[in-house]
């Protein structure tokens, strides 16, 4: 066989492979092609150095020949579009892992509390409060001085009232839930009287009492300040006879300690401090 046949054989199968390339975009096209042609570069392992193998043996097909068409030339470089287009789904996957990791962190966080709060509750007419799950009272001197917030739960039989107050007079104090939300210093009459719907006396040693309201008294330190942690006898946040009614409510504090059995107040005083029931559960 002379070099020039061989060359147009060589040329010929060239143009066959490469333009079943054509069809076919994928690098094991590219590698059969090189294969087929007898590129002696084929083994590089870079596509760079193999589509400059195949250029260069379509460029001595076309001078000997004349056949190849002159775009086949270019059709090697489709093979690098295979490569890139592979480089996505890892790109894709890689993305994923993130996303689905981020929503467990913040819902594991947040769930627990709402869940906890709302599962014991299971009445209808609660469900319509749930966005702000948390009642307070920010408690407020005559002149309308900020003493600290309360916050108030139900707990078993009665309401739960809890947190920490400065600024009050050091001593015991009588301590209430009054009926009305509403407390305009400097005398906080707006609240009305206890919390008391179902009209007892007042006080825990009052025969006739007590009122939902009643509370222990406030032991303020020489600090001026008091850890507060009392529960009401009775009473539910909503439903019947509930402190969380149309009118609201008020936690209120006096100037004197409560006798715990005279009507209606037992005998407390003035009151110094108040702070309207806010919020819903
Ligand atoms: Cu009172």
């Amino acid at each position: 066989m002379s070099t020039t046949y061989s060359r147009l054989v060589l040329g010929l199968l060239a143009t066959a492979a490469l333009a079943a390339c054509a069809g076919n975009p994928s690098p094991e096209g590219a590698a059969a092609a090189d294969t087929t042609a007898g590129v002696m570069a084929a083994p590089a392992a870079d596509s760079a150095a193999r589509d400059s193998a195949m250029r260069d043996s379509a460029m001595r097909a076309r001078a000997d020949t004349a056949m190849m068409p002159p775009d086949t030339a270019m059709m090697p470089d489709t093979s690098k579009v295979p490569p890139d287009t592979a480089m996505m789904p890892p790109d894709t996957s890689m993305a994923r892992p993130d996303t689905s990791m981020m929503p467990p962190a913040r819902d594991t966080s947040m769930m627990p509390p709402r869940d906890t709060t709302m599962m014991p509750r299971s009445d209808t007419s609660m469900a319509m409060a749930r966005p702000a799950a948390a009642v307070t009272a920010q408690m407020q001197g005559p002149a309308g001085r900020n003493l600290g917030t309360l916050t108030l739960t139900q707990a078993g039989g009665g309401i739960a009232i809890s947190g920490r107050l400065t600024g009050l007079p050091p001593g015991e104090h009588g301590f209430h839930i009054h009926t009305a939300g509403k407390c305009d210093g400097p005398s906080f009459e707006t609240a009305g009287p206890h919390w008391n719907p179902t009209n007892r006396g007042h006080g825990m040693n009052n025969p006739a009492g007590p009122h939902f309201g009643d509370l222990t008294n406030l032991m303020v330190g020489e600090d001026s300040s008091v850890m507060v942690q009392a529960t009401t006898p009775a009473g539910t946040m909503n439903g019947e006879n509930s402190l969380l009614d149309g009118d609201g409510a008020a936690v209120v504090i006096h100037a004197d300690a409560d006798d715990y059995q005279s009507n209606p107040a037992g005998n407390s005083g003035n009151r110094i401090a108040c702070g309207v029931v806010k919020g819903s559960m």
